[in-house]
């Protein structure tokens, strides 16, 4: 378990320059016992003032470094953006952009060699959870970076985010979440038993201000990545509030 909470803010293809407005000055008033990560569209990334009080993080990158990648954002462009997390491996851009996992992999290397942070999104679908598939696909998730590259590790946080509750209003209970983050623990101690006692796992898929509570009392859960709510600034301080 991490020593601080972490409360990532996926704004997917939503938000505005009022938005930004509106969150940044919400979180002048942030408590410093946690740390707040907001991942806007990339476009809106210039538009939020420095802070200390929160980072900022894009949502995608490309798998290459540069190059005649018509429409791509670089690693490099990011962080030069203000960005210095990345997301990876959503599943919504494993569901709607065909991303893999070799692929996912390819843009983690890309991200930890320019030093952006990433934040690596891995879950089961609903069908794969009523077959009793859940470990396994989350073990090859995370099998695909880091058996071959466990030495970033160290340099991540994981989001664990069932596809049956992203979107949905059907948040994981505390104890589903819980026992599958005592897993991806476990599963990461296979590759570096200190990074995983240490790396921030988030629960994300319908996080709101009256789930957040009993989500953040559960050992294994560090934070979390939330997208609907985060939409909504009062609500995504309560949430922020609530991560101590
Ligand atoms: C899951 C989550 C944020 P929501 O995608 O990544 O979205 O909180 O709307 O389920």
């Amino acid at each position: 378990m991490s020593a601080k909470k972490l409360i990532a803010a996926n704004w997917k293809m939503n938000g505005s320059r009022a938005l930004v407005e509106a969150v940044s000055q919400q979180l002048t008033s942030i408590n410093a016992t946690v740390d707040v990560l907001i991942c806007p569209p990339a476009t809106l990334l210039a538009h939020f003032p420095v802070s200390e009080h929160f980072s900022l993080g894009a949502q995608n990158i490309s798998e290459h470094q540069q190059g005649a990648y018509t429409g791509e954002l670089s690693a490099g462009l990011l962080l030069e953006a203000g960005a210095s997390f990345v997301l990876l491996g959503h599943s919504e851009r494993r569901q709607y952009y065909a991303e893999t996992d070799a692929l996912v992999c390819a843009k983690l290397q890309q991200a930890v060699a320019a030093g952006l942070t990433p934040v690596l999104c891995i879950g089961e679908t609903l069908a794969e959870r009523q077959q009793e598939n859940t470990q396994q696909v989350i073990a090859k998730q995370l099998a695909a970076v880091y058996a071959s590259h466990p030495e970033l590790l160290v340099k991540s946080v994981i989001a664990y985010e069932p596809v049956w509750a992203i979107g949905t209003g059907e948040s994981a209970t505390p104890e589903q979440a819980q026992a599958t983050h005592a897993f991806i623990r476990a599963q990461l101690a296979l590759y570096d038993s200190a990074a995983a006692a240490k790396v921030r796992i988030l629960y994300g898929g319908s996080v709101n201000a009256a789930n957040c509570q009993a989500l953040f009392a559960q050992a294994d859960i560090d934070g979390a990545l939330v997208g609907g709510a985060s939409l909504k600034p009062d609500e995504f301080m309560q949430i922020c509030q609530s991560a101590k």
